[in-house]
């Protein structure tokens, strides 16, 4: 693209629209704004690759040309999406973000590896802050947590708004909206803390690091209602002394109690998404079964 009068003029015009597009959504409920949400979001695209362009014209050097730039799909509407999407177990088309099964995976991680991500798709990972505050910060989501104890009984935790800050803010978890489900909400505590890690102690516990003290990495505030990416512990029950280190969900089995299963999943929140058949108890088992 060259930078001439009027391309300059269209880019313009594109970050006023993109602007306005950014005050609706957070302005507004899902009512009605599926349709312009997905017309925004191609013209969003449009203008990421017309920055880009200019970008590689003014700096013609630079590394950070539009080939360069880190564009992620938001959706598992999106037909080239590589990331894991599970269509069963709370209805159609939700982004895994973490998932845990058997306890193969290390979860005690540092800063770094929990930015970038870990793990396999097919198996136990963590998506990466990075990616998830770039997906989140594209439109509104919604975040479903599903956890299984070791009796084969799921429960769930739904959250109607989520997103992340920027590594600048730790990847604070700022927005939390309201909560439905019969797991209980022991994500509340959490909500406006910022990430951390063994290394990054950005926790509110002034003595201690919360992330060593519970073997996890979490948005710990002083220190833990939930730790999902804490230690496996086979059978779920533990002892007293080691007060939280499990995954633990406070609301349904305490603290001292690590879900066999735990499935952390985010979809955007006005999309029209298709109808499928959803009980009321999907399971882990009955969804495999359908896979
Ligand atoms: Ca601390």
């Amino acid at each position: 693209m060259k930078l001439n009068r009027t391309n300059v003029v269209k880019l313009l015009y594109s970050l006023c629209i993109y602007f306005t597009y950014f005050y609706l959504v957070n302005n507004a409920q899902c009512q009605d704004l599926a349709h312009p949400i997905e017309t925004m979001h191609e013209l969003v695209l449009n203008l990421q690759e017309q920055l880009g362009a200019l970008k590689a014209y003014v700096n013609p050097n630079s590394s950070t040309s539009s080939k360069d730039e880190k564009s992620y799909p938001t959706s598992c509407l999106t037909s080239s999406f590589n990331e894991t999407c599970d269509n069963c177990l709370a209805g159609y088309g939700w982004l895994v973000i973490q998932r845990r099964i058997n306890g193969s995976l290390n979860f005690y991680r540092n800063w770094e590896e929990y930015k970038q991500g870990f793990g396999s798709l097919d198996g136990e990972f963590f998506i990466g802050l990075e990616k998830l505050r770039a997906i989140t910060a594209l439109e509104p989501f919604e975040l479903y947590i599903v956890l299984e104890d070791f009796n084969q009984t799921t429960r769930s935790a739904r959250f109607d708004e989520f997103a992340i800050g920027s590594e600048e803010d730790d990847y604070a978890l700022y927005v939390l909206g309201a909560y439905s489900g019969n797991a209980g909400d022991s994500l509340r505590s959490h909500q406006k803390m910022k990430f951390s890690t063994y290394d990054r102690d950005n926790d509110r516990e002034f003595h201690r690091n919360c992330a060593f003290l519970h073997v996890g990495a979490w948005w710990y505030n002083s220190c833990v209602d939930s730790n999902l990416n804490g230690q496996y512990i086979e059978g779920g029950k533990y002892e007293e002394n080691l007060f939280a280190r499990g995954m633990c969900w406070r609301a349904w089995r305490g603290h001292n109690y690590g879900y066999k299963f735990t499935q952390m999943m985010i979809r955007p929140k006005c999309r029209h998404f298709p109808a499928t058949f959803r009980s009321n108890n999907n399971t882990r088992q009955h969804c495999e079964a359908l896979s």
